[in-house]
C-alpha cells in the first residue's frame, strides 16, 4: 500500500473548494490508487463551514481518503504537504484599486510562501487559482527561496478548456479531436488564446473554423477571455465546478503527462523563452512527463500572435513592479 499523499487546499470552505475536495478525495487529482490526507486551510471565520464539508467528507466513505485536518493556521496546513491548491484569495470589492488588491493579497500568499518553504514535503507542487493568480504565484514563489522556483505554477487551464470547447463547438467535432491550443500571458482579460498553433481534426486550427479572422479577434479571444464574467451573470455566482474540474486537470497533467501529440496550458515561472521577461509567472505551451513540464520550443508566431502576447505579458510586468513597490517581493 502506498503512503498517503498530502494535499493541502486554501479556502476549502469556498465554492470551488467545495466543488474541488470531493474530486481529490475520490482519487481524481493523483490516480484511483493513491491515497490522500486533505489539509484544509481557512480563515478563522470559514473554519465552521470547513467543519460542516469534513462532515460530509466523511459521509461519502471515500476509500483513499486518509485523514482530515482543518486549521487556520498556514505552518500546520503545509506541514509535509506534496501538493497544495491556493484558491483562497481576497476578491476586487467596489471601489478597491489595484494596489490594494495586490496588498491584500500579498499578505495572503507571502506568508503562505514562507510557510511552504519551511514546512512543505521536498517535493511541493503548488498551483495557485486564487486571483489575480499568476501575480499571487509570484508572490509565493519569492517568499519560498529554497523550493526550486519551476514548483509554483498559476491556473489557465480553465481558459484552455474554455478554449478547446469553442473550438469543437465551431469546427463541429468533438472536443478529443481538439489539441495543441495554448494560453499565453496572463490569467485575465488580456490574456491571448491561440488557435494558430492548433490542431483539429487533421486541420490546423485556423482552417478547421473557417480560416475567418474576423471571428478569431471579435468572437474566438473575447468569448474565451471574458468567458469567467458571463458565467456570473448568467448563473449569478463565478465558476466554481468548471474552475476545480480545471485544478484537477492541471495537477493530474503536471503528475501524469501530457499524451502524445498534445500539449497543455500552465502558467508558470519564465525562462526567457518567446521573449517573456525571465521570472514572471506567464501562461505558456507546456509538455509534461514524470511530475516535470518543458515548454514547447520552436513555435512560429505570426505579428498578430506576437502582439497579443506582448500586450499580456507586458501587464505581468506592471503587476510584478507594483508587487516589488509595495515590498510584497
Ligand atoms: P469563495 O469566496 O467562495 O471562497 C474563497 C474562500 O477562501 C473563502 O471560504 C474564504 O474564507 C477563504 N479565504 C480567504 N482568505 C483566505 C486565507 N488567507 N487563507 C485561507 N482561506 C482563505 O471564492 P471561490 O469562488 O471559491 O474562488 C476562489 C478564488 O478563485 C477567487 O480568487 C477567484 O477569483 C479565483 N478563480 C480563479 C480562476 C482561475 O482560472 N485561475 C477561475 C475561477 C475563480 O474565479
Amino acid at each position: 500500500t502506498r503512503t498517503p499523499v498530502n494535499v493541502t487546499v486554501t479556502g476549502a470552505a469556498g465554492q470551488i473548494g467545495y466543488a474541488l475536495l470531493f474530486r481529490i478525495a475520490s482519487g481524481h487529482l493523483l490516480g484511483a490508487d493513491v491515497p490522500v490526507n486533505l489539509r484544509l486551510l481557512e480563515i478563522p471565520q470559514g473554519l465552521k463551514a470547513a467543519e460542516g464539508v469534513a462532515m460530509e467528507l466523511d459521509d461519502c466513505a471515500f476509500p483513499l481518503l486518509r485523514g482530515i485536518t482543518i486549521t487556520d493556521s498556514a505552518a500546520t496546513a503545509f506541514d509535509g504537504a506534496n501538493v497544495g491548491l491556493l484558491v483562497g484569495a481576497r476578491p476586487r470589492t467596489a471601489g478597491m484599486e489595484r494596489g490594494d488588491l495586490l496588498q491584500a493579497n500579498g499578505g495572503i500568499f507571502g506568508p503562505q510562501g514562507k510557510a511552504i518553504n519551511d514546512h512543505a514535503a521536498d517535493d511541493i507542487k503548488v498551483l495557485v487559482v486564487g486571483n489575480p493568480a499568476n501575480t499571487n504565484a509570484l508572490i509565493a514563489q519569492r517568499n519560498a527561496p529554497d523550493v526550486p522556483a519551476e514548483r509554483f505554477t498559476a491556473m489557465t487551464r480553465l481558459d484552455h478548456n474554455r478554449a478547446v470547447a469553442q473550438l469543437a463547438k465551431k469546427a463541429g467535432v468533438t472536443v478529443d479531436d481538439v489539441k495543441k491550443v495554448t494560453i499565453w500571458g496572463n490569467h485575465s482579460a488580456t490574456q491571448y488564446p491561440d488557435l494558430f498553433q492548433a490542431e483539429i481534426a487533421g486541420k490546423s486550427g485556423f482552417e478547421a473554423t473557417g480560416s475567418d479572422q474576423a471571428w478569431v479577434e471579435n468572437d474566438f479571444i473575447p468569448t474565451v477571455a471574458k468567458r469567467g464574467a458571463a458565467i456570473i451573470e448568467v448563473r449569478g455566482a463565478s465558476s466554481a465546478a468548471s474552475a476545480a474540474n480545471a485544478a484537477i486537470d492541471h495537477v493530474h497533467t503536471w503528475v501524469n503527462g501530457t499524451p502524445a501529440g498534445d500539449w497543455t496550458s500552465m502558467g508558470i515561472v519564465s525562462d526567457g523563452s518567446y521573449g517573456v521577461p525571465e521570472g514572471l509567472i506567464s501562461s505558456f505551451p507546456v509538455t509534461t512527463k514524470d511530475g516535470k513540464f518543458e515548454i514547447v520550443q520552436g513555435l512560429e508566431l505570426s505579428d498578430f500572435s506576437r502582439a497579443r502576447i506582448d500586450a499580456s505579458v507586458a501587464e505581468l510586468a506592471e503587476e510584478r513592479d507594483a508587487v516589488q513597490q509595495l515590498g510584497l517581493i
